[in-house]
Order: C-alpha cells, then sequence, then structure tokens
C-alpha cells in the first residue's frame, strides 16, 4: 500500500439509510404501499431531534418568554433567545438584532413590504420582482403599489425557465427602490445568480430581498457574503416546524423602518399619549412569540449541520441527475424547467393527463408529489400549463424512491392510456 493511500481521508460517505432513521415518519404506510414523500418542497419531515427538542421545551421549560422572574420564563427566555443565536450563526448574520422572528417567509416578506417599502415609496418609484416568484413575493408588493402609487416591473424567464438577467438590468434604474426575487424557484427548481442580482440592484441604490423560502434547505446560505439587505425563509421547509420562520434585516435598514404591527414585546413604555419601541429585533416581535417553534429551527438547524449542508446538497443533486434522466424516460413526460442550475425539484407534465390525476394515482402507490399551480400561478401561464406534479427531493431520498416514482408513472399511463 502506497503512503498516499494510508495518509489520505476516505471522501466522506453520505449514508442515506442512517439519515432515513432519523426520521420516524418516513417508516409510515400509506394507501397500504411504503411511504415515498418526495413533497419536500412543500414541507420538509421532522428528524427526531427536533421532534424531541419541541418535546422536551414543552414537557419541561415552556411559559412566556421576556415577561416573568420566575425560573421558567427564563429557562424560555434562554431557549428562545439561544434560538435566535442559533439563527445568527447558521446564516453568518453580524448580530441577533438582524434575525426577526416571523410565521414563515411569507410574513417576512410582508413585513419588510409593509414597514420598509410602504413608508418610503411613493409615485414614480418601481418594486422590481422576477417571472418566477411565489405568490408570497408577489402579492404583498402589489398591495405596496396600490398603497403607495409605486409601480411593479417584472424581469422575465426564458423558456427553461432561467431569468434573462440582461432583462433584469434594463428594468433597474434609480427609480428602482426594492428588488425582491427568489434565491430557488419553489415551481421550476431554477437557482437564481443573487449575488449578481443584488450586486446589480445595489449599484441602482435598490435595496433587495430575498425570497429564501426554497434555498436555504439546499445550500449554505451567508447572508453577509451575498450583500442582501433582507433575506425570509421558513423553518418547516429546513426539518424544521410549521409557523416560525426568519426574516433577516441588514441592522442600519431595520433600525430606522417603523413597527410593523403593535403589541406586547414590541414596546417599551405605552402612555396614551405616546408610545416607545423596543430595541432590534422585538420592535418587530408584536405578542407572543412561537417559542417552540424557535426552539424546534434551532434544533433543525443542529441537524443539518451535523450532516453538512453541502452533503446533503451533494446527495440531492445526485438525485435529481438520477430522477431527470429516468423521468426523461417515461413517455409523454415534459418538463417544466430546465434551468442548467436547479435545486432538487422537478416539475413535469403527462401528455394527456390533468396533473391532479396523476396526483391521485401517485397517492395510491404511496408516492407524495405535488400538484397544482405551487402558488405561481405566472409560472403556470408562462409555460401555458393549469398545473405541474412536482416531486422533490430531500436530505432522506434515495434512488429506489426515484424507481418507485417511475413505476407508478407507468401506473398513470396504464390507468389513463
Ligand atoms: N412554497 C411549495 O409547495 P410559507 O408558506 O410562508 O412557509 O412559504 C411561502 C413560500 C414563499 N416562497 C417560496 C419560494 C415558496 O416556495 C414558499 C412556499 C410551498 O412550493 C407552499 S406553496
Amino acid at each position: 500500500m502506497s503512503a498516499q493511500v494510508l495518509h489520505s481521508t476516505p471522501a466522506p460517505v453520505y449514508d442515506v439509510e442512517r439519515v432515513r432513521r432519523d426520521f420516524p415518519i418516513l417508516t409510515r404506510m400509506v394507501n397500504g404501499k411504503p411511504l415515498v414523500y418526495l413533497d419536500s418542497a412543500a414541507s420538509a419531515q421532522r428528524p427526531r431531534r427536533v421532534i424531541e427538542a419541541v418535546d422536551q421545551y414543552e414537557t419541561h421549560s415552556h411559559a412566556n418568554v421576556h415577561r416573568g422572574v420566575h425560573a421558567l420564563s427564563q429557562e424560555a427566555t434562554e431557549a428562545f433567545e439561544g434560538a435566535r443565536d442559533r439563527v445568527r450563526r447558521f446564516i453568518n448574520a453580524s448580530s441577533t438584532r438582524e434575525i426577526i422572528f416571523v410565521r414563515g417567509t411569507t410574513e417576512g416578506i410582508n413585513l419588510v413590504a409593509q414597514s420598509y417599502a410602504r413608508s418610503r415609496l411613493g409615485k414614480g418609484d418601481e418594486i422590481l420582482i422576477t417571472a418566477l416568484e411565489h405568490h408570497a413575493n408577489i402579492v404583498p408588493w402589489q398591495l405596496v403599489c396600490e398603497q403607495t402609487g409605486a409601480t411593479l416591473k417584472v424581469a422575465p424567464i426564458d423558456h427553461r425557465g432561467e431569468l434573462i438577467h440582461e432583462e433584469l438590468e434594463k428594468l433597474l434604474s434609480p427609480r428602482t427602490k426594492v428588488v425582491a426575487v427568489a434565491h430557488v424557484s419553489n415551481a421550476l427548481g431554477t437557482i437564481l445568480p443573487v449575488k449578481r442580482i443584488i450586486d446589480a440592484a445595489h449599484a441602482q441604490g435598490a435595496v433587495v430581498v430575498v425570497d429564501g423560502a426554497q434555498a436555504i434547505p439546499h445550500a449554505r446560505v451567508d447572508v453577509r457574503a451575498l450583500g442582501a439587505d433582507f433575506y425570509a425563509f421558513s423553518a418547516h421547509k429546513l426539518y424544521g416546524p410549521t409557523g416560525v420562520g426568519v426574516l433577516y434585516g441588514r441592522e442600519s435598514l431595520l433600525a430606522e423602518m417603523p413597527p410593523w404591527q403593535g403589541g406586547g414585546d414590541m414596546i417599551k413604555a405605552v402612555t396614551f399619549e405616546r408610545t416607545t419601541y423596543n430595541d432590534l429585533p422585538w420592535k418587530f416581535e408584536a405578542g407572543t412569540p412561537n417559542i417552540s417553534g424557535a426552539v424546534g429551527l434551532a434544533a433543525a438547524m443542529d441537524y443539518v449541520d451535523e450532516l453538512g449542508i453541502e452533503n446533503i446538497a451533494a446527495h440531492e443533486q445526485r438525485l435529481l441527475q438520477v430522477a431527470t434522466e429516468a423521468l426523461a424516460r417515461v413517455p409523454g413526460l415534459q418538463f417544466i424547467g430546465t434551468a442548467a442550475h436547479k435545486a432538487s425539484v422537478i416539475s413535469f407534465t403527462l401528455d394527456g393527463v390533468h396533473p391532479h390525476d396523476i396526483g391521485t394515482v401517485l397517492d395510491a402507490e404511496g408516492v407524495a408529489v405535488r400538484t397544482g399551480h405551487h402558488c405561481a400561478m405566472p409560472v403556470m401561464d408562462f409555460f401555458r400549463v393549469p398545473a405541474t406534479a412536482r416531486a422533490s427531493f430531500a436530505c432522506y431520498n434515495t434512488e429506489d424512491e426515484i424507481g418507485q416514482l417511475v413505476a407508478a408513472l407507468r401506473k398513470v399511463r396504464e390507468v389513463f392510456g
């Protein structure tokens, strides 16, 4: 044996069967078949560690936060604020003052729209989005346009579902005050060149809001390296609980923004004449927060870091490649979204079969995919389809499951001819 071999470290092996054992739900049967869960882009499953962290908190430490001198309130506050620091480290924010707990991506984007944009924009100002956005990154901006007289501009995509960057640049001008873009498209899987977009937008003086809902489970997100002004994501797509998410905001911007909702936790002092607001980040956290959700999110981040997000991403990219090759051989299958850089999301149609019927037959085989417009109706309009079927792959999916998806699709063909 050569010295070279003796001293080389073996390449890390991604043991998907071990990963699967961390997710109790994956052992269940659906319609008499073993579950094949290919809908993680809608909501990922939780590892035992997240379930247990939430359970431990609920069983031993629950009380309201920032309110009591008693032991449980202090424990709950420590757990909640500890979770905030965990998030800060996960996305490499400078300070916990930049980490706002929200209900999810949707609420995070609405917060920026109503607090940042509504208070600053007026007639003649522009908000620029792209043609592949989720409704959560379209409608809040339409509301702001109605409220302020600003105009919504849309940068186009091409037939592969890729943003046409040159067109986006043409639409950027000193009138552009906000650029709001997805990091990854949920309907197509396209990974957008957000760093390039951020740099171009900053050159025109616009602030950039990134919808990170579909990126956070698949790639290391470093908000400082990206230079994002705002970055929103949901815990439940990152193996964490539902009903909690994060809005990262650059501290200098958050400090100047008015509160969005009024109530407990966002105040320092209230009289009938005047209220003084709390410091960051609590200024934006009115009411009792989702404490157990934050605890679960922190545990999810620990879990992802333990597996290594780069290892997860490499595993998912392998699955994406295998699935793309296998699905290409299914007669009548059309891919919707064929960008060069994609996350592990495959949208497709089958000639002559409505996507809902695909979903129903697949479900009978135990295979869970999402069907519909994926809350991205303009994307469906662009590709001239009413809906698609979408298979999405996460850290726990296997090549065998891709085989089961393909076999189930052949069943669809048998049923519908
Ligand atoms: N997409 C999907 O199946 P919430 O609901 O707030 O956690 O996330 C909203 C959201 C925003 N942006 C993108 C890119 C998203 O994918 C989502 C959620 C799910 O694709 C449910 S529609």
